[in-house]
């Protein structure tokens, strides 16, 4: 796969997805949301990925949301997707969140706006302890309706969500780990080797466990969504059986289905 404002790299199990902007501390535009999706499209269906890490280039910023320069009436200018940016920010966010493998935030800088609910919508959160947290939605006139307000209420209470979007400050990675932001911080020389070693941990586990883990986190607060991924990961067991095997064959052969000995 070509990409023109990502990185993509798969070996050893891991895909690494990495926004590539650093002279824009990493702000996305309409092409760079795009690439995302094919990016974590492509990693859900590759058995070979067993876990996704998203991460920034460079040592500045992990990503500091929409690029604000693009905005225009209405939105964001320069749509190339089927859908404009603020909608495709949305399908990254539910991609990340029902991609059936974990997927760790490598937070090496500012994750601000957009970026910072990138990094809260991840299964894990593994910060440089250079990283900086806050939204800028108020600020800038943007605010995210859904995933970014709803995860963050779980992850650190309403009250200080609230603070974190109605004040638009910055918090320090202590003080991100502090209110459960975050799952650990380290020294800055040594992100990568503690992302590693989440990554051996994750492919070390069942990868179906961890699947249905992930759908049955979300199943509750996801509604119907929720509960339609988790019942799909059983569908997709499902089809691995004899018992539905014989439906299809059956079908094939132009023979009713004989499903007595399953019952
Ligand atoms: C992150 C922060 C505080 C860093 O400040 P500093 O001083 O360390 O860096 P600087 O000089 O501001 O940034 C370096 C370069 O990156 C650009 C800057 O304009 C600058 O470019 P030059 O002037 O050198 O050419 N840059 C950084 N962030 C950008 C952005 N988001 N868009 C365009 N250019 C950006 C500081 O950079 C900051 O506050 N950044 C803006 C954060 C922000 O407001 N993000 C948007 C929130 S809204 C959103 O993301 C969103 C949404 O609400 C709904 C749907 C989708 C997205």
């Amino acid at each position: 796969m070509k990409f023109t404002e990502i990185l993509y790299e798969k070996k050893d199990g891991v895909a690494r997805i990495t926004i590539n902007r650093p002279e824009k501390h990493n702000a996305c535009t309409s092409v760079t949301i795009f690439e995302l999706t094919q990016a974590f499209t492509d990693a859900w269906v590759d058995r070979s990925v067993g876990v996704v890490v998203l991460t920034g280039a460079g040592d500045k910023a992990f990503c500091t949301g929409g690029d604000q320069s693009l905005r225009a009436e209405g939105g964001y200018a320069g749509t190339v997707a089927a859908l404009p940016l603020e909608v495709g920010w949305q399908q990254v966010s539910t991609l990340i969140r029902t991609i059936p493998k974990p997927v760790i935030a490598r937070v090496n800088g500012y994750a601000i706006g957009g970026g910072h609910v990138f990094h809260v919508v991840c299964d894990f959160s593994i910060a440089s302890d250079k990283a900086k947290f806050g939204q800028a939605g108020p600020r800038v006139g943007s605010f995210d309706p859904g995933y970014g307000t709803g995860d963050l209420v779980r992850a650190v209470g309403l009250k200080k969500a609230k603070e974190i979007w109605f004040l638009c400050r910055q918090y320090t990675a202590a003080q991100a780990l502090d209110m459960g932001l975050v799952n650990v911080v380290v020294p800055h020389e040594r992100l990568d080797d503690e992302v590693n070693q989440w990554c051996a941990d994750l492919l070390a586990k069942s990868p179906t466990a961890l699947k249905m883990l992930k759908y049955a986190f979300h199943a509750e607060t996801d509604g119907v969504v929720g509960i339609t991924n988790l019942g799909v990961g059983g569908l997709s067991m499902f089809y691995n059986t004899e018992e539905s095997l014989e439906g299809k064959n059956a079908f094939m052969e132009k023979r009713p289905p004989d499903f007595s000995k399953y019952r």
